[in-house]
């Protein structure tokens, strides 16, 4: 399937309302984005409502967009009578509000990560959104780790669940973007990209982290001054496994993610390049190789796509299906350990509530 193909609504999707109509809160690079596939390339919804704090952003957003309001106050937009379901794509912290203000309201919500700003925030929308269930049995909140909709990793975690490798002991990552905008410190690494990783080991192996170690080796002559790039992150998890993280962020070439899983009875990768290998003359000699991705919304762009056909099939029939709003706190729980560890240098536990239950 290629990117720009229209995705069907899955069969569950039967007795759903014809369609939903979605606020996008905030339209940046992200927002943007998800308007331009829930317009174009994701069936049964639209967007009625944009929201941003750049207003001329807003407009021009809307104008693309048949029957598109500009609504300039995202809790407006919230309680709006004409929208069903909220994209959250504002700065991380707005979530925390604009999130409780969609479990009030009882509508479905796809926030991008992170979840809130630290933890104990994340905990009390785990809490409030229980509660919601308790009452209504429904469920409202996904968080945006799209990597969990990419088909490699999808395949990857299937092969590990049915024991194709063996009881898992070792992942190891490889995340290097080709630069980050100006002013990502150290500690944004750790909670913007580390964080993927951190999903990542959770969806695959099925338990939390215990754990987490970071250092900080030389870093590298391109990365901004007073930033430790790249980190080699270490987590252990409470199923006594390791998976160990290279964070590089400036590498200066292009968006590269792997992960291999190393089990008792084999491994497998995925993230390997792919494509046309092409030959041909280049400026300085002969080359070959596959074309270079630039950047995240090009490798995950497909992933993006399937995680939100999937949001709005499940909104309509009333249910989540995809990370929810424990596994956006167990991310941050994971990633203030990480900081802390940065901080201190030291190995440092991770402080989770406990949930009663296998992450999701
Ligand atoms: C960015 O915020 C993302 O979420 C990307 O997926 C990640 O690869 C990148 O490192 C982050 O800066």
């Amino acid at each position: 399937m290629t990117a720009t193909e229209v995705l069907p609504a899955s069969p569950a999707a039967g007795a759903a309302p014809a369609e939903l109509r979605v606020a996008v809160l905030g339209v940046g690079l992200m927002g943007a984005d998800h308007v331009a596939r829930l317009t174009r390339r994701v069936s049964g919804a639209r967007v009625a409502v944009v929201t941003d704090a750049a207003t001329e952003r807003a407009d021009q957003v809307a104008a693309e967009v048949p029957g598109c309001r500009v609504v300039p106050d995202p809790l407006a937009a919230i309680a709006d009578p004409d929208v069903d379901a909220v994209v959250i794509a504002t700065p991380g912290r707005f979530h925390e509000e604009q999130v409780l203000a969609c479990i009030e309201r009882g509508i479905p919500v796809l926030c991008e990560k992170p979840l809130t700003m630290d933890a104990a925030s994340s905990l009390q929308i785990v809490r409030a959104e229980d509660a919601h269930t308790a009452r209504t049995g429904r469920r409202l909140v996904q968080v945006g780790f799209m990597r969990r909709f990419d088909p490699e990793y999808a395949a990857l975690r299937e092969l590990v669940a049915s024991g194709g490798l063996g009881e898992p002991l070792l992942v190891h990552c490889a995340h290097r973007n080709p630069a980050v905008p100006p002013g990502v410190t150290t500690e944004s690494i750790v909670n913007d990209s580390v964080v993927h990783e951190v999903d990542v080991a959770r969806f695959l192996l099925g338990e939390e982290i215990a754990a987490v170690t970071v250092l900080t080796p030389r870093s590298t002559r391109h990365a901004a001054e007073a930033l430790s790039d790249p980190l080699l992150v270490l987590l252990e998890t409470t199923g006594g496994r390791l998976v160990d993280v290279e964070c590089f962020v400036s590498t200066g070439l292009a968006y590269e993610v792997r992960t291999e899983v190393v089990g008792e009875d084999g491994s497998a990768v995925i993230g390997l390049p792919h494509g046309p290998v092409r030959q041909s003359a280049g400026p300085g000699g002969a080359v070959r190789g596959t074309a270079v991705t630039p950047g995240f919304r090009e490798r995950f762009g497909l992933a993006y796509d399937v995680e939100v056909q999937r949001w709005v099939d499940a909104a309509r029939r009333g249910d989540v299906d995809g990370p929810g709003a424990w596994d956006g706190y167990a991310a941050q729980a994971v990633c203030a350990a990480g900081v802390e560890a940065l901080r201190t240098g030291r190995r440092t536990e991770v402080r989770m509530e406990s949930r009663g239950g296998t992450p999701s």
